[in-house]
């Protein structure tokens, strides 16, 4: 039997599962002619001057030598690269994404602040955001439920699980999410536990996973680069490396959908262009007065969108250049 039996042309299509310098580990798909039997197989192929990311699907040249086609992306996961030398730089995290699992660990109190740019940049992916509470064996239930509402008004609207790789709690509910195809990518802090959920709900231990240091509850950087696994039945998981602080990248509206409680607000402020400062008749500030919204959560909008706005700077500066 061929090795693959793809095109016409005996070019190999595949899925980006990691990239490493130069390189980039695929997913090939094997057996297309027989659409119920899909099967992959690893390899990989130079990707010297070529755009690709994680979760990119890609045409190869038939003697496996050179991608030579990207096919284009449906979503992608973008934040500012974290190097000073690379700062107007973007990284795309993962490409053709349909939902981001955000997880938190319920060991330690929930980092609303951290939730709250991270919706941003799930929203601006083009996916759908997801909360994801991990490790729920470790906490009691008042505890759980303390954690859970504090996540619930941090995220408006978006759905929120509590689950734990050990005892298996929610993870039916967070299969759900990969029907029909769905790729699903996980952020979150390092050791909140993203590789050994990838690891239950595959239900191989194909991810390395890592202790956490008892002293701050804080992980060990395990994961070292973002990894595409297919799931037994369908769809496909995404683990990331925990990162200490996501760098925003402009784009879309991502903001405002993660505070549209807000924009909501701001709708009935005097002035069109308000602030929220010193402006007569700010429907925002009564908002805060009458404790229907906190102030903390305002501060932290208008330090996202300052960001923002500096990065925007940044770039038209760097551009004239
Ligand atoms: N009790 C309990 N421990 C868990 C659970 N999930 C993960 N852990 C533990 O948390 C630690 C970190 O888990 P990892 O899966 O490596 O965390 P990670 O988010 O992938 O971390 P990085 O790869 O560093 O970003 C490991 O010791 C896991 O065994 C859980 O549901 N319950
Ligand atoms: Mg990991
Ligand atoms: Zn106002």
């Amino acid at each position: 039997m061929r090795d693959s039996m793809v095109t016409g042309d005996d070019q190999l299509v595949g899925r980006v599962k990691r990239i490493d310098r130069g390189w980039s580990t695929f997913l090939c798909v094997q057996n297309l002619v027989d659409e119920e039997m899909v099967s992959f197989r690893e390899r990989r192929v130079r990707n010297l001057g070529v755009d690709v990311a994680v979760g990119d699907w890609i045409v190869v040249a038939a003697d496996g030598e050179r991608i030579i086609g990207v096919v284009p992306r449906q979503s992608r996961l973008v934040r500012r690269a974290s190097s000073e030398g690379m700062r107007y730089e973007s990284q795309t995290i993962a490409a053709n994404i349909d939902v981001v699992f955000l997880a938190h660990g319920l060991d330690t109190p929930p980092n609303r602040r951290r939730l709250e740019r991270e919706l941003v940049l799930a929203f601006d992916s083009g996916a759908r955001p997801v909360v994801v509470l991990t490790k729920s064996d470790t906490v009691d239930e008042e505890r759980s439920i303390l954690a859970f509402d504090a996540v619930v008004a941090t995220s408006l609207g978006v759905p929120v699980h509590v689950v734990s790789s050990v005892t298996g709690e929610g993870l039916d509910v967070l299969r759900q999410y990969t029907r029909g195809g769905a790729t699903i990518a996980i952020l979150g802090a390092s050791g909140v536990g993203k590789s050994t959920l990838v690891n239950a709900l595959t239900g191989t231990d194909s991810q390395e996973t890592g202790g956490i240091r008892l002293s701050d509850k804080r992980g060990r950087h395990t994961t070292t680069a973002v990894d595409l696994v297919p799931l037994p039945d369908e769809g496909w998981l995404i683990d990331t490396p925990g990162v200490r602080a996501v760098g925003l990248w402009t784009s879309g509206h991502g903001i405002e959908r993660a505070f549209a409680d807000i924009f909501h607000l701001a709708e009935r402020c005097r002035f069109r262009d308000c602030k929220h400062h010193q402006e007569p008749d700010c429907a925002v500030r009564s908002a805060i007065a009458t404790g229907h919204l906190e102030k903390s959560r305002l501060d932290s909008m208008t330090r996202l969108v300052e960001e923002e706005a500096a990065l925007e700077r940044e770039q038209r500066n760097y551009n004239r250049k």
